[in-house]
């Protein structure tokens, strides 16, 4: 028996990084599995299952429905090891969170989907993809930047800002074409948040 319900989609960063918290943080859930474009999401939608019209969505034992991931990450890592209490630490780890989703989330992520999803090919012209590409290289070196001495994001250990950022992160090379060699110190990043107790990877799905 579990109090917590995960809407989420397979392919998708978003809902990876609320399926790895939940693993790393050991806490059990109901997963439904939506993926793009089929008649299962068009279902959640009619019946209103996403308060914003996106994945992910978590819902509670009394049927609250929190959406959005990094809303997500926040509820289930409260009085835990990985949202400090401190108020600046605590600016310190939602300003990552925040950056990853206006500034990060957008280029990253939607060059992935451009070159994952069929149905978007025909956005994918070549200027869309040489821009996106170009942002992202930019995107990827601020992060470089602050890890080249730190090990981690926000603070001297991982927080759930490590979590969010990873999630799209991790597979910016092979899904989204970025150069990754240029990033030494995001490779070494990557290994270190793969090695953290209770990791999983975006292809475990849960039964
Ligand atoms: N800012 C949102 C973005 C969520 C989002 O864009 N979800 C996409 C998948 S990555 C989705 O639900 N697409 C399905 C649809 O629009 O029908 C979050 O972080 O949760």
């Amino acid at each position: 028996m579990t109090d917590l319900t995960l809407y989420s989609m397979p392919s998708s960063g978003n809902s990876y990084k609320v399926r790895l918290m939940l693993a790393l943080l050991g806490r059990p859930y109901a997963h439904v599995g939506l993926e793009h474009e089929t008649p299962e999401i068009e279902k959640a939608h009619a019946d209103g299952i996403l308060p914003l019209g996106k994945l992910p969505v978590l819902e509670l034992a009394d049927r609250t429905r929190i959406p959005e991931s990094d809303a997500i990450l926040v509820y289930l890592t409260k009085d835990t090891k990985w949202l400090p209490e401190d108020p600046n630490e605590l600016a310190e780890v939602l300003g990552w969170m925040f950056w990853e989703q206006n500034q990060h989330e957008g280029v990253i992520a939607v060059r992935a989907a451009l070159l994952t999803y069929e149905s978007r090919a025909h956005l994918a012209t070549p200027e869309r993809m040489a821009e996106l590409l170009e942002r992202g290289h930019a995107v990827l070196s601020f992060m470089e930047t602050r890890l080249a001495d730190h090990d981690w994001l926000a603070l001297d250990r991982p927080t759930v800002a490590d979590i969010c950022l990873y999630a799209y992160t991790h597979s910016a090379g092979t899904k989204g074409g970025f150069d990754m060699t240029r990033f030494p110190a995001i490779n070494a990043w990557i290994d270190r948040v793969a090695a953290l107790p209770g990791h999983i990877r975006l292809e475990d799905i849960p039964e």
